[in-house]
């Protein structure tokens, strides 16, 4: 399977800067080898998306509700999401999960939506710096693969992507090494193989950069979900052209 790379531009690049970069973009990545991705803020996912339709580069949100509509003051369901052009989206940030109260609860049910209406999820996972120092990893880990995917059918693990997403290396500029980062991602899919006999994309995410992109792909990894390098151009082409 091709390895995916993923842009998560996190809250930057809304309005017309967007589609100035999604222009720069389409014309510096033309056949990558990898698929690519740009999951980009709500209000830029339409020019985005009708900059890039054509192009190898799909376009994410990072966010996407359980609900279909109704009294939900500040969500985007995935219809909405569709309608804006976006076919993938985040769930389940350690930045969502840290500051907006996002719980493995609410990332299995944003997950079972986003699949029903044929939205890719790419959900995150990942221990803080205290869990791993207190060699707590893999039972976090573990934890929190059974909160957000107990009870899915083998078809609906075959449609999302998960982000083993280290939280301590998350804008922190720290970064796994990449035996720290195959090592954890071969614990992941190996949980995911005694859950379902399969094992979905894993990509790696915190601090991927131009410099550290290849090693980590080298280390059985899936992919990318790349973010302040994502929000350059030269170094998100040198991280698909790593991949
Ligand atoms: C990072 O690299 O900082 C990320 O959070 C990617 O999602």
């Amino acid at each position: 399977m091709k390895k995916l790379i993923a842009g998560n531009w996190k809250m930057n690049m809304g309005g017309a800067d967007a589609k100035d970069f999604a222009v720069s973009l389409k014309q510096a990545v033309i056949d990558p080898a990898c698929e690519v991705l740009v999951c980009v803020p709500f209000t830029a996912i339409p020019d985005v998306a009708s900059v890039l339709n054509g192009s190898k580069i799909s376009v994410g949100a990072q966010n996407v509700s359980w609900a279909d509509s109704g009294a939900f003051t500040g969500e985007i369901s995935a219809d909405m999401l569709h309608y804006a052009g976006a076919t993938h989206a985040i769930v389940g940030h350690s930045e969502r999960r840290a500051m907006f109260g996002e719980t493995d609860e609410t990332v299995k049910k944003r997950t079972l939506k986003a699949l029903e209406k044929g939205i890719t999820p790419i959900v995150c996972i990942g221990e803080t710096l205290s869990q791993r120092k207190g060699g707590l990893t893999e039972k976090v880990l573990k934890s929190q693969l059974d909160g957000a995917f107990d009870g899915f059918a083998l078809q609906q693990m075959q449609r999302l992507v998960i982000a083993y997403e280290p939280v301590w290396a998350i804008g922190t500029g720290e970064t796994a090494t990449a035996q720290q980062a195959g090592d954890t991602v071969a614990f992941i899919r190996d949980c995911l193989n005694k859950m379902f006999g399969y094992s979905p994309r894993i990509l790696y995410g915190g601090s991927m950069n131009a410099s550290n992109a290849a090693e980590l792909l080298n280390a059985g990894i899936d992919g990318g979900l790349i973010g302040g390098a994502s929000l350059k151009i030269a170094d998100f082409k040198a991280i698909i052209g790593a991949a």
